[in-house]
């Protein structure tokens, strides 16, 4: 006579994040918890672990996790640089007269004592195309915009869409930026030429 036996799992655990957008949580078949931090967004979730037993008894418990963002913000970026006074420091001064702001400076991962070259960061290309060499983890919002009127402006990327979406004609990338070509509209060709614009949405000062 044969017998065998299958394990039973006494408990089934499931687990949720009051935020997903910071962390997710997961329990594996094994019964191993997983927890995923974002890599942009920084904050406190509250995961919550409910185990129900083979009579459907539940019992929950929660606690809290804080996940720290490793991005570099504008604030801690403007610390690298010695400015003459806090008012070159700022995010709307342009102390070396290159025409960009510090913002911008930041976002393009440029320096903002030095004259940059911003016609090579930001370029329409004569195809009718747009580059740009940009900081790659943006958590401010960041958009290209395009028009060729200059009345009507059309976002053709946000910088929290990534490497994803329709008008990106190629994404390249270290770590710390990327090189995105743009391509305002795949059927008008006969729009060109297009005024491109970015929009950039400053931390709180
Ligand atoms: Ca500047
Ligand atoms: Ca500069």
């Amino acid at each position: 006579m044969e017998t065998s036996a299958s394990r039973i799992n006494p408990v089934r655990f499931t687990v949720t994040s009051s935020n997903t957008n910071i962390v997710e949580a997961a329990v594996s078949s094994e019964g191993l918890l997983r927890l995923t931090p974002s890599q942009l967004n920084a904050g406190v979730a509250t995961i919550t672990i409910e185990a129900t037993d083979l009579e459907g008894g539940k019992t929950e418990t929660s606690f809290m996790v804080t996940v720290n963002s490793n991005i570099e913000s504008y604030a801690e970026w403007q610390t690298n640089f010695t400015f003459n006074g806090e008012e070159n420091a700022a995010q709307s001064a342009d102390p070396d007269h290159d025409g960009w702001p510090n913002l911008v400076e930041y976002v393009f991962v440029t320096d903002p004592l030095t004259p940059t070259e911003t016609a090579t960061l930001f370029q329409a290309l004569s195809n009718g195309n747009c580059q740009l060499t940009i900081r790659k983890n943006l958590t401010l919002e960041v958009r290209v915009e395009s028009t060729t009127d200059l009345m009507t402006w059309a976002t053709v990327w946000q910088a929290s869409q990534g490497n994803s979406g329709t008008t990106i004609v190629s994404y390249q990338s270290t770590n710390e930026q990327a090189t995105i070509t743009l391509q305002p509209n795949r059927f008008g060709i006969d729009l060109i030429p297009r005024y491109w614009r970015l929009f950039v949405v400053g931390p709180e000062e």
